[in-house]
């Protein structure tokens, strides 16, 4: 079998995840790595037996040999390694977000078209096994159609051990967690037309906000609340769970703690649990993001090898990251933001 060959830059926190998913498909393999720190550069090349490393990722370009790249690094980076990609004629995956303002990342959608490579953004977290039972449930019409939802992420877990550059930017869990339930929002309702948002920060020791309540008016008439918060103590510590309620016009449904699912409609009531696989790499509670990584790679190796549009390409994705945009302008204004003035 010949193996479609893949490059990735950035070996930090959550690269290995990444790697992880890479090595679990057998007609991908991962044939260079790059990351400016030569301590990360070593682990993740001796842990994934991957011998061509570089520091510099115009180097690993001009050297060549891969037919894709995955850009694992922070967001200040994603711009000028796409360009980079693109001017190399190499498709290539971004992580999320995107970029740092809504006008970078239109200008990497634009490379990319004009060097006719796919673009896809690590939108991961609408692959996850209870999100795929959420989307499958409606798209079945047991509650009919809905009429109004909220995608909740209410958690007190220390992300900052892990991630500590969370604490230290301007913009916190819109642009990095709240991207996710904003995606799911639109995976689940459809495209948002506007948006009204309201932020706090609780703990005095970051810089950015770390709750956000957000109000979107869909499309297609669809209302929903999306609200994400790091600042919320529970007894049973959540995360990374979403939870979603959706009200239909014959019933309705409620994705709830450890991955419990009640659809309720004419018929009577239906509980299941929809929790995700524990992949042999994974670690709880990390293993619902981790299948989902390990599934959103496949559906890019499937696409780029059918030469298909990945579900949340770069074009696709603006419109999540437009809502990001508007979240943060309508929580400085105290004004609702009209999306199609953004895009
Ligand atoms: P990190 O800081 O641990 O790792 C980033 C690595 O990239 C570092 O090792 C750094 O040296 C390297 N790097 C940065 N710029 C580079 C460049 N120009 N060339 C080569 N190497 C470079 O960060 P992380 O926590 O792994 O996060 C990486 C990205 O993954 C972020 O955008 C974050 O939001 C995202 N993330 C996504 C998920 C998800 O579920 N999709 C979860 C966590 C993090
Ligand atoms: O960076 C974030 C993400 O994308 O998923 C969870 C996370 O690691 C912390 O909020």
């Amino acid at each position: 079998m010949t193996k479609t060959k893949g490059a990735l830059i950035g070996c930090g926190f959550f690269a290995v995840n990444q790697m992880h998913g890479w090595q679990d498909l057998d007609d991908v393999e991962i044939v260079a790595i790059c990351d400016r720190d030569p301590g990360r550069l070593r682990i993740v090349g001796d842990q994934f037996g991957v011998e061509r490393r570089y520091q510099s990722a115009d180097e690993m370009f001009a050297d060549g040999g891969f037919d894709f790249v995955d850009i694992a690094t922070t967001v200040g980076s994603h711009r000028a390694l796409v360009e980079l990609a693109a001017s190399h004629k190499v498709p290539a995956i971004c992580q999320k977000p995107f970029a740092p303002t809504l006008a970078d990342a239109k200008a990497m959608v634009a490379a990319a078209d004009a060097a006719g490579i796919p673009l896809m953004i690590h939108e991961n977290f609408r692959w996850q096994t209870p999100i795929l039972s959420v989307k499958a449930v409606l798209d079945s019409g047991a509650i009919g159609e809905p009429f109004w939802g909220r995608v909740s992420f209410r958690s007190g877990f220390d992300v900052f051990s892990g991630q500590p550059y969370l604490a230290k930017g301007k913009r916190f869990i819109i642009e990095d967690l709240g991207i996710h339930s904003l995606d799911i929002a639109r995976f689940l309702f459809g495209d948002a037309s506007r948006m009204t948002a309201r932020t706090r920060r609780v703990n005095p020791d970051i810089a950015g906000e770390d709750v956000a309540t957000m109000l979107l008016d869909h499309d297609n008439g669809i209302t929903s609340i999306v609200d994400v918060s790091y600042a919320t103590k529970l007894p049973e510590e959540p995360f990374p769970e979403t939870f979603v309620e959706i009200d239909g016009t014959r019933g309705t449904l409620r994705l709830g703690k450890d991955y419990k699912l009640t659809v309720h409609g004419p018929d009577g009531t239906v509980q299941s649990v929809v929790a995700p696989n524990l992949l042999p790499w994974a670690s709880r509670p990390w293993h619902n993001i981790q299948e989902s990584v390990a599934l959103i790679q496949k559906h890019w190796a499937e696409r780029l090898a059918e030469g298909r549009e990945p579900d949340t390409s770069g074009r696709d994705n603006l419109k999540t990251f437009a809502l990001v945009e508007a979240a943060y302008l309508s929580a400085e204004s105290g004004e609702t933001v009209v999306i199609a003035d953004l895009l």
